[in-house]
């Protein structure tokens, strides 16, 4: 890795979005191409973080700053990624579901996918089955995400998979449920494809799913 993808590197790790910025405009200066700052100096910065949330030794506002770096930097990268026809890993659409307002742990996951290459529409919270299959007619994705922190709201999910069904979607897309009271078992009870327990896991799934 050169040495200004590997500075790219840990200013992703260290939540500093400002040195992000700078390097990718500096790393773009030298000439590098986007898809390769992306691969060798955001990505890895963003893996190191999934690594080290998953062993406990990076917590939630670390890696909100990490996402938000990675972010920053995306953003400067996203139009010329697109310009350049880079494909996106997958397309990922994302909502808490209907009646539920927790949103923190649904937006780390939206932004570690990100990260992770994925273009991510987030509908943002308290979202019905009928707005997520409004949104699949619309944006197309590979994966239906969706959160949950209430014990209450849960079966909004379940509710959600049987209106993909009924729109005759759910063939076309993996769905991916997450949050606190959420288990593999009720995944397998209203017949997601998968769970994941934090972002990290999220973000491999969702590769799994897309099979990068
Ligand atoms: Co509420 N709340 N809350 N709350 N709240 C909980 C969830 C609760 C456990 C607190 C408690 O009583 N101990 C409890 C739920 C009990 C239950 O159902 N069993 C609760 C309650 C009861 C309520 C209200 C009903 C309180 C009231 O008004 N009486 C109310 C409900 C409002 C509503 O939604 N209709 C309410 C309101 C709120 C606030 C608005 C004040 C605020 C939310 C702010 C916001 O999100 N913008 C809030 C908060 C902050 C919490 C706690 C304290 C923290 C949640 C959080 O953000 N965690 C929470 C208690 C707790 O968890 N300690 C609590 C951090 C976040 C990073 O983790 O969301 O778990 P988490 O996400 C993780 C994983 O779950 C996973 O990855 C994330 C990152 O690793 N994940 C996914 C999440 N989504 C995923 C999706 C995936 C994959 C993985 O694929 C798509």
């Amino acid at each position: 890795m050169s040495e200004i993808l590997s500075e790219l590197a840990t200013a992703v790790i260290e939540g500093n979005s400002d040195d992000a910025i700078d390097l990718t405009e500096d790393a773009l200066d030298d000439g590098l191409e986007p898809q390769n700052i992306l691969d060798n100096g955001l990505m890895p910065g963003m893996d190191h973080v999934g690594v080290e949330f998953r062993a406990g030794n990076m917590f939630v506002p670390e890696v909100l700053r990490s996402a938000r770096a990675m972010q920053s930097a995306m953003d400067v990268l996203k139009p010329l990624l697109v310009e350049g026809g880079v494909e996106m890993a997958g397309k990922i659409l994302l909502g808490t579901v209907k009646g539920d307002m927790h949103d923190i742990g649904k937006n780390l996951v939206g932004m570690m996918c990100e990260g992770a290459g994925f273009e991510v529409k987030d509908m943002g919270k308290n979202i019905a089955p009928e707005d997520f299959v409004t949104a699949v007619k619309e944006f197309n994705p590979d994966i239906v995400g969706m959160s949950a922190l209430l014990t209450t709201t849960m079966r909004s999910m379940g509710h959600t998979i049987k209106a993909l069904q009924e729109a005759g979607l759910r063939d076309q897309v993996k769905v991916m449920i997450g949050g606190a009271p959420v288990t593999q078992s009720f995944a397998d009870k209203i017949g997601a494809d998968g769970y994941a327990s934090n972002a990290a896991s999220a973000v491999d799934l969702a590769k799994q799913f897309a099979g990068v």
